[in-house]
């Protein structure tokens, strides 16, 4: 077919290295940018596929997120835009690995796999980041989408969660909100100024809030919306890209995993900050108290705020509404023990992936998820959010209960439920401190984390390390788990796991205990028994 030919003529401009191979990881593949191209071609015409599959758009993000500014990386977005689905990644790694002259039997393997009609239309979204190279990857995207005859919108520099919101607006017909950036602002600036209007005695001093935007695309967008923001908060913004490099010793995976922070940042004493990642879909709070220690307030922190805030308005609306806080491995002892034993919502855990916690949150009527790494948002089931809306509309309702359910309705809209993002859930945190007339010190009091650990260890085969209960225990190499309980149990309120990293070749090692001296040398004992 003609179709066919287009697509091996415009591959040959686009060729695979011989024998590289990449993988379709946690987040999609990444790798160092230059050995992407032929990846990111590839990935267009797989979008395509996935669009005529699904009679539906098909999001394409270029980036690699809080990795260094030479990496870059891409990932599918379905359509509720949500993260494809684990046979279509499957898919991604047997096109992108295809040697050049298999890549078109590759191509129609999966046509005939999935009997996709080529002749049904196709529509893409491609954003990207603000790396170097992401401009002419996310064009070899927009090639490989336009060689196998599908229709494109290239949406240029967006936030990770922004495009996800875009494909799940184009998707819904625009019951979710207008597939645009300007939409995307109104949205979630009109929930916020809502919100905040319920917190009358709110200082300007508490108006304040310094963000990191990891010399990333999150400062761009936060500029693009201040305007929209500032009666109600001002912001400061560091890092914002005319002078640091992106990601370096700055953003939330560098506050969070360095427990310090970052740079280029002007700080006073006990001031409110976030850190934005490179792709803006991850946030961490802290503050420096008077004695210079610094706090962070990471991902469970904000779960733990955001889900007392929803239960206390359920009450107060008198809604009977099942909420769950899901977390991952890496969540602070502290913080599961006080959502559960404290605040008493259902806990779960599972794998670390945002595709993991999103799947589990979406069995509750309101399900939190946050990795402690920053990654997280809310999602509401149908149905509690036809009651929320039926109570804010019903005029028998009282005046408490109705102010409960206006102010979850605004939080319904101020969150972005197709994926973790940083912006929109920097506005919810803020409306929640400044409606609740909390401080950043009373937030961080809610509970003290225990001190904590996070190493990284090269190893031969990471693979041949197998992990079970949600990662937190290793099934192989033998006798490796029974070594962790050992040494574990030399500490007190001790606990460690270890995992195959799914986004860099190494081995992860958590450990946590009473001290910040025990958690350091079991880390340390830990990543000796992980050789
Ligand atoms: C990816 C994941 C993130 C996870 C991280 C773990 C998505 C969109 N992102 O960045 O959720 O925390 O990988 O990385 O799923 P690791 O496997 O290297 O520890
Ligand atoms: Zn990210």
């Amino acid at each position: 077919m003609a179709q066919f030919q287009e697509v091996l003529k415009q591959s040959s401009l686009h060729p695979k290295p011989a024998g590289l191979v990449l993988q379709y990881g946690t987040a999609g593949f990444r790798t160092n940018a230059k050995q992407l191209d032929h990846v990111m071609f590839r990935m267009g015409l797989l979008a395509t596929l996935r669009s005529k599959k699904t009679k539906a758009t098909i999001g394409v993000m270029v980036t690699a997120s809080h990795n260094p500014e030479e990496d870059n990386g891409v990932k599918l977005i379905d359509p509720m835009g949500e993260m494809v689905t684990p046979a279509w990644e499957g898919y991604a790694t047997q096109l992108a690995n295809a040697e050049q002259e298999d890549m078109l039997t590759a191509l129609k393997d999966i046509i005939e796999k999935e009997t996709i009609n080529m002749s049904q239309e196709a529509n893409v979204f491609v954003g990207r980041d603000t790396r170097c190279s992401s401009l002419s990857l996310s064009q070899a995207v927009l090639d490989g989408v336009t060689a196998v005859g599908g229709h494109s919108k290239d949406y240029g520099l967006v936030t990770t969660p922004q495009l996800h919101y875009m494909v799940c607006c184009q998707n819904t017909e625009g019951k979710y909100g207008e597939a645009t950036v300007e939409g995307y602002y109104n949205k979630l600036s009109q929930a916020f100024i809502r919100l905040a209007k319920n917190a009358p005695n709110c200082t300007d001093d508490q108006k304040h809030l310094c963000v990191d935007g990891a010399n990333g695309i999150g400062a761009l967008k936060v500029r693009e919306m201040e305007s929209l923001l500032k009666t109600e908060l001002q912001i400061s913004i560091f890092n914002d890209g005319t002078k640091g490099k992106l990601n370096y010793q700055c953003g939330a995976d560098f506050v969070k995993v360095q427990q310090k922070p970052p740079t280029g940042i002007l700080m006073n004493t006990g001031e409110r900050c976030c850190s934005f990642d490179g792709d803006a879909d991850r946030i961490v709070y802290y503050y420096v108290d008077s004695e210079e220690q610094f706090h962070l307030l990471d991902g469970d922190k904000i779960a733990t705020l955001i889900s007392t805030f929803l239960k206390e308005l359920l009450t107060q609306a008198g809604l009977d509404l099942k909420i769950a806080v899901v977390q991952t491995a890496y969540a602070n002892g502290s913080s599961t023990d006080y959502l559960e034993n404290t605040m008493k919502v259902i806990v779960r855990c599972t794998k670390t992936g945002v595709k993991h916690l999103h799947h589990a949150a979406q069995e509750f009527d309101i399900g939190v998820y946050f990795e402690a790494n920053g990654h997280g948002t809310v999602l509401f089931s149908k149905a509690a959010e036809q009651k929320i809306q039926q109570l804010a509309n019903d005029p028998n309702t009282d005046d408490e209960r109705k102010r409960a359910a206006l102010l979850l309705q605004n939080t319904v809209n101020i969150i972005n439920q197709t994926v973790g993002d940083a912006i929109s859930d920097m506005l919810l945190i803020e409306a929640i401190l400044a409606i609740k007339g909390m401080t950043v010190q009373q937030w961080d009091a809610i509970y003290t984390d225990l001190p904590n650990r996070q190493l990284k260890v090269k190893v031969l085969d990471r693979r041949v390390i197998d992990t079970t209960d949600a990662e937190r225990r290793a099934l192989s190499p033998p006798g490796l788990q029974e070594a962790i309980d050992t040494l574990v149990k030399k500490y007190r309120k001790a606990r460690s796991f270890v995992r195959p990293s799914g986004t860099e070749d190494v081995v992860r090692v958590y450990t946590e205990a009473e001290t910040q001296e025990s958690a350091d040398a079991l880390a340390h004992e830990v990543s000796l028994a992980v050789y």
